[in-house]
């Protein structure tokens, strides 16, 4: 098999490129490792930035988009008994939409056939093969029987854990980790939200966040030690932990359910500094793991996916190779921001095992400072409601 953009994973970064090359009258083929069940029972982010609406936007794909979604003015730093607001829309004048990532994908993944889109799941063994040449392809598995699918180019949109990323030879890259010495504990219900906006907690207890997906589900994490295991929370020891952390007057409103979903994810900051190699090119968590404070990943993966589709649409369509060679550096310079604001708001929000009483009267300070500061809070909403491309 032959096409010109061989894309290696069908989550929000792959499936939004392909449409977006496929748009523009390339060929695109995504070979996704799991089922489409499978990456769309994966629960993860809720909140998208005016870049990432933007895209759904542009390709016509955005009907549940307009229908489910709901515009967001602000948003909340809750510090004990204080509730600090952003007000994201008068600060800036933009907004966020909720919006869930399985939503996305599945509005993505229903869109692809009509259009042309080519996704085959389930393909075990991908493999990225001559990337240092122009003529690179990819060999995988399906029921049983090997594949070969030729590329112009290939786009590794296969998250943290995928092969593209390990295909750049280690001399070729720098890499830069933090880990945090905890978890997030999620637990999605069929209840309503305890607040009309997102609530981020920092409580003598831990770590809080009220999130939602509609108007009658929530979606709420509470931080937990790695060593910590899904099976010891109980749905109800986990509503009792959050109406702790949240406070008595958000913790008062909250709803309880059976959990539809209840997960441990980790927190780490990470950043892959090559994103091109040769006829490779990497987009989203493949590249950069942000902590989900801020709520940046999808939205992070969404304006890399901007840029290199733009790159690949100029090469294939004007012979442009200097769009294809500037793809990194324009990512990159866009990533470390995004990687500054989720650190700086996870910072803020947690309490460290290693942190001190210093260190809390720093969050003290800060938080008192974000409160009475129009500055602050401007900064703040910038960021969070997503920066320029
Ligand atoms: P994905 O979504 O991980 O998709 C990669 C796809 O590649 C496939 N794959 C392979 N395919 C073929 N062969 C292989 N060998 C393969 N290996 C892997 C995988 O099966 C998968 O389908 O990466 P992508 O597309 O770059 O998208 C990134 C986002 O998913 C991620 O950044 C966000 O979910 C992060 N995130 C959040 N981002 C936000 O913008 N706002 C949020 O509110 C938000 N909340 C979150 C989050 C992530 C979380 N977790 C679980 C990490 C909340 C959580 C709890
Ligand atoms: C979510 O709704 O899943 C969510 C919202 C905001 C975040 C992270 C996750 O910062």
């Amino acid at each position: 098999m032959k096409t010109q953009v061989a894309i290696i994973g069908a989550g929000p970064s792959g499936l939004l490129l392909g449409h977006l090359l496929r748009q523009a009258g390339i060929d695109a083929m995504i070979l996704e490792r799991r089922s489409q069940d499978y990456v769309l029972s994966r629960i993860r982010a809720g909140v998208l930035e005016r870049t990432t609406t933007g895209l759904l936007d542009r390709l016509g794909i955005n009907q549940g988009l307009k229908r489910d979604g709901l515009p967001e003015d602000g948003f909340n730093l809750a510090d004990g008994e204080r509730l600090i607001r952003i007000d994201i829309a008068a600060l800036t004048g933009k907004q966020v939409v909720v919006y869930g990532q399985t939503e996305v994908t599945r509005d993505l993944m229903d869109a692809a056939p009509e259009r042309g889109l080519d996704i085959v799941y389930e393909a075990a063994d991908v493999a990225l093969r001559d990337i240092e040449s122009d003529a690179p392809w990819v060999s995988y598995v399906k029921e049983g029987k090997e594949h070969r699918l030729d590329a112009r180019l290939i786009a590794g949109c296969d998250g943290y854990h995928g092969p593209s990323r390990r295909a750049i030879p280690l001399g070729k890259a720098r890499e830069f980790e933090r880990q945090y010495p905890f978890g997030w504990l999620g637990i999605l219900a069929d209840v309503p939200p305890c607040h009309h906006e997102l609530i981020y907690a920092n409580s003598e207890r831990g770590f809080a966040l009220a999130s939602m997906r509609s108007p009658t589900r929530s979606r709420y994490y509470i931080d937990v030690p790695m060593t910590e295991k899904v099976e010891n929370w109980s749905d109800d020891r986990l509503w009792d932990e959050l109406a702790r952390r949240l406070g008595p007057e958000a913790g008062s409103r909250i709803t309880r359910g059976p959990a539809l979903e209840k997960s441990i994810a980790p927190l780490r900051s990470y950043v892959f500094d090559t994103m091109q190699h040769g006829s490779l090119f990497l987009a989203g968590d493949a590249a950069h793991i942000v902590p989900p404070t801020g709520a940046k990943g999808l939205n992070l993966a969404a304006s890399d996916v901007a840029y290199l589709s733009d790159a690949m649409i100029a090469f294939f369509t004007h012979c442009d190779s200097d769009a294809l060679a500037g793809y990194q550096a324009k990512a990159l310079a866009r990533v470390w921001k995004c990687e500054r604001f989720s650190w700086y708001l996870t910072k803020l929000m947690h309490r460290f095992p290693e942190d001190g009483p210093f260190e809390r009267e720093m969050q003290i300070a800060e938080l008192d400072y974000i409160a009475s500061s129009t500055a602050m809070r401007t900064a703040i909403a910038e960021n969070y409601v997503g920066l320029p491309l």
